[in-house]
């Protein structure tokens, strides 16, 4: 064992000692892994499988429309396959994949070891692979979602889609959304917290600055679509009438709430890939990217318009005309920082020497494509030209323009300049640019064609059309260059087999890149680096061989595994200088069987079996509580010589480790599904017909004020108990206590105290935000034992009260949240009787 008072050890020894601390054992234990080169590929093969199946389902549509009138498939065949091909091409490919590579990638390129929280990372991938299993489950027993990958209702309520099919939709898509929650929280505090010695946030790779603006989006993007998913489910399960109209419900509810996210998703989607783009392109042009800080503006402009936008896809369904030429002006308002993009690109490119390479065709591929779908963008923003080509494959065209364009080939062009990394070998050339030109020219011949049956008139989601149509020539041609397209995608993944199999080995760097992810040996080995780089340039920018044998040599900071414990380096946010030593937890099977009773949980809801859902919700609470047992330590440390002659306390010992960073995070997911849900309601209250009730419900002041003042002591006595830590065990009590007297307050209010949910929105919505407020104090009831457990066994001190303060912010948001909800039925009331004058 190798430990502190060992100065530089041997390469091969320092590297032998890291990889007893991060490696993960071969054989079942590798269910344990929590490491993010392992999970990472997970990812990244999960999504290809996935992306496989929704290609298959692709075939098999453009199958049943080469000819008119085609018996291939009936209608709700079709329904559902169009359905789960949507739907798994977004929630199961996409996202998941580039979550993939963020989470492989990301710790390379900042300089670092793994994410900030390995078991997070484990807990979503688990979520995603069930969750993701949950459809592909459905759609073999026949009972998949077919809905559209939009689930309107009146389409999908109960009384169009009596059967499972879209309670599968609804909880196995939220199931999935749960990872790509904990991966924004995971991808925005390891940009912020876990980077290199040096690298201030101008200094920081492209590719986190684009991984951070996504990330942020996801957290703020995401939380409408659950909110929405579980006003649906439960409208269909238990007949609360959120969407519909005759019991003061609007279906245009769920349009604005899924839209809220559908279109940040699009960015969500196409940023990453980007993001990719900016970091390959420079290699290729031999020349640095052009406009670093203009990006970087670009991006952030991008992702607040983003969220201005999500009403063009609703411009079909009477909104006043005001609002529809606002919505149209800020539509195409975003082709300018996505031009600013496009044109940095382009100077980049102007400025160096090109050398083309497999990875630069597919960019061309992507600029190429990416243009022309953004150009149908802009007339589709245009609302009388929406007006005329709404719902026709004109739009299936344009959205696959964007989508394959804008993702697909990126990331093609990424999986050739990376996978030289994951594997040590370089691609067998001649097969991959076949491959690129048949992908290339089976996509413009399937996906051009659509413009053209969609100027025609041909409506998207149909399932056969009438010979006397004149449609059947071009959809013949389309299915064509679609089977010519899946010839291509066959041909790379051959090529990436034959990669694993045959390709070269190559020295470190072989496309003499500027970044940390080269300044390591390839395939990487689970630690990353041997001891972690010190910068003092931008970090696309480095010459990585050089860093690369320094590091290999213990050279840079924490180059010696001291107490078996994996240790990373966290800096400053904006200046980078090194902040404090983060000790990572060590690998676990629990985020697996976390994930395995969060599926129970889904499970019991969408199979009706209400009394197992309490039983698996404690027992995720308590696994989760679990995970923490190895996570702190029983004395105070101090501070830790990190190498370099520099020494830093730990991360329990400062006052914002990583962990704070999270629940700030966590917090502001859940203040946006807490908004997005107060802000439905309103809608309702605007826009529903059916309003006012019949009878307008009476509140009591009595009940909401006791809610209200037992939520302001829980949060003055969490105060008082992480100000006096350790010696809080009282003042925690008194915490839970307060907090067990406002959930009861609460609950009751929503059960017994109002008319039933079930016979007006305006019931149903109270009823709704009140137990969400429930839930909320419910939880800090569980924190404040959390606390007093760790107090008990030692976990706390003055310095190490981290448990403490999380608490403490999680009473405060639970005593604002809390109020607002204690009011709501007030707010509602009011309003309602507003309306009845
Ligand atoms: C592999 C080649 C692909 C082919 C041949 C293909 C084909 C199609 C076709 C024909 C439709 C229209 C079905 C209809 O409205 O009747 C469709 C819908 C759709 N596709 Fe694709 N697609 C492909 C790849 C992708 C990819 C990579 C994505 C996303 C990343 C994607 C996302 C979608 C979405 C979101 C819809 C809408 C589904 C709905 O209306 O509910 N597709 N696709
Ligand atoms: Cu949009």
């Amino acid at each position: 064992m190798i430990e502190e008072d060992m100065k530089h050890p041997s390469p091969i020894a320092l590297h032998k000692a890291l990889e007893r601390v991060w490696g993960t054992p071969p054989g079942l234990a590798r269910l344990a892994a929590v490491n993010h080169n392992i999970i990472g590929k997970r990812f990244m093969l999960t999504a290809l499988s996935f992306f496989a199946i929704g290609g298959l389902l692709a075939m098999l549509i453009r199958t049943q429309l080469a000819s008119s009138e085609s018996a291939f498939m009936d209608a709700e065949q079709y329904a559902q396959i169009f359905t789960m091909h949507g739907s798994i091409m977004m929630f199961l490919f996409a996202i998941p994949f580039f979550e993939g590579v963020a989470i492989y990638l990301l710790p390379k390129l900042l300089g670092t070891r793994d994410l900030a929280f390995p078991r997070l990372t484990a807990y979503g991938y688990w979520c995603y692979l069930f969750g993701g299993s949950m459809l592909i489950a459905a759609l073999i027993g026949g009972v998949a979602p077919n809905s559209g990958w939009f689930m309107y209702p009146p389409l999908s309520s109960n009384s169009y889609s009596p059967g499972i099919n879209a309670d599968v939709w609804l909880l196995a898509i939220t199931f999935v959304e749960i990872s790509a929650l904990a991966a924004a929280i995971e991808i925005m505090v390891t940009v912020l917290k876990l980077r290199a010695a040096g690298m201030s946030l101008d200094k920081m790779p492209i590719f986190a600055w684009y991984m951070l603006v996504v990330a942020t989006m996801m957290l703020v993007g995401f939380p409408p679509l659950i909110v929405g998913s579980v006003l649906l489910e439960l409208e269909r399960a238990f007949h609360l009438p959120f969407f519909d109209p005759s019991r003061g419900g609007d279906p245009l509810l769920w349009q604005h709430l899924f839209w809220l996210f559908g279109h940040p998703e699009v960015y969500i989607i196409f940023l990453p890939a980007a993001g990719a783009i900016s970091t390959i392109l420079p290699v290729f042009a031999g020349a640095p990217l052009a406009g670093y800080r203009l990006i970087v503006a670009a991006l952030v402009a991008m992702a607040f318009l983003s969220f201005g936008l999500w009403v063009h896809h609703m411009y079909a369904v009477g909104i006043p005309h005001v609002a529809l030429s606002f919505f149209s002006a800020a539509s195409a308002l975003v082709a300018v920082p996505t031009g600013i993009q496009i044109f940095a690109w382009l100077a980049t490119l102007s400025q160096g020497r090109p050398r083309f390479s497999v990875p630069m065709l597919h960019i061309l591929g992507f600029l190429f494509t990416f243009v022309i779908g953004g150009l149908t963008g802009v007339m589709l923003a245009i609302v009388p030209f929406d007006w005329q080509a709404h719902d026709t494959h004109f739009v299936v065209a344009h959205l696959h323009y964007v989508l394959v364009g804008g993702f697909v080939f990126p990331m093609l062009a990424a999986a050739y300049y990376w996978l030289p990394h994951l594997s040590g070998r370089q691609p067998v050339q001649h097969l991959s640019q076949a491959a690129f030109w048949m992908l290339f020219i089976g996509f413009h011949v399937t996906f051009f064609m659509m413009h053209l049956t969609g100027l025609r008139g041909m409506p998207r989601r149909i399932f056969e059309y009438p010979i006397e149509s004149g449609w059947e020539t071009l959809n013949f041609i389309s299915s064509m260059g679609s089977f010519v397209m899946t010839m291509g995608f066959a041909l790379v993944a051959l090529d990436f087999i034959l990669l694993f199999r045959f390709g070269r080995r190559h020295r470190r760097n072989p496309w003499r890149a500027g970044t940390l992810e080269w300044a390591m040996a390839t395939p990487p080995p689970s630690y990353n680096f041997a001891s972690l780089p010190s910068i003092e340039r931008r970090a696309d920018l480095l010459d990585p061989d050089q860093l690369g044998s320094q590091l290999a040599s213990g050279k840079g900071y924490l180059g010696v595994p001291r107490h078996a414990r994996m240790e990373l380096l966290a800096v400053e946010m904006l200046s980078g200088t090194p902040e404090h030593v983060v000790r990572l937890p060590n690998q676990t099977f629990l985020p697996l069987w976390t994930a395995a009773a969060t599926g129970c949980f889904f499970l019991s809801l969408l199979f009706k079996f209400y009394w197992l859902t309490p039983i698996t919700f404690a027992s995720i609470i308590l696994l989760f509580l679990l995970w923490s047992g190895d996570t702190a330590e029983k004395t105070d440390v101090g501070s830790l010589p990190v190498g370099r002659g520099r020494k830093l306390p730990p991360h329990m010992e400062t006052a914002r480790p990583p962990s704070w960073w999270a629940m700030i995070f966590a917090l502001a997911a859940d203040a946006t599904a807490y908004i997005s849900l107060l802000f439905g309601c309103l809608f309702l209250w605007v826009s529903a017909p059916n309003w006012p009730p019949q009878k307008i419900p009476h509140v009591e002041l009595a009940g909401p004020a006791i809610a209200a003042i037992a939520l302001l002591v829980a949060a003055w006595a969490g105060r008082s108990a992480a100000a006096r830590s350790p010696h809080a065990i009282g003042w925690l009590a008194l915490t839970g206590f307060a907090h067990l007297v406002a959930a009861a307050t609460l609950l009751w209010l929503a059960m017994a105290a109002l008319p039933d949910p079930r016979s007006h929105a305006l019931v149903s919505s109270v009823f709704v935000v009140l137990t969400y407020a429930a839930l909320r104090s419910g939880l800090g009831i569980v924190i404040s034992g959390y606390g007093i457990w760790r107090i008990r066994s030692g976990y706390v001190s003055q310095r190490r009260n981290v448990d403490l303060r999380l608490g403490r912010l999680w009473h405060d948001f639970s005593a604002v949240t809390g109020l607002a909800a204690a009011g709501f039925p007030f707010v509602m009331t009011i309003l309602a009787s507003e309306l009845s004058r």
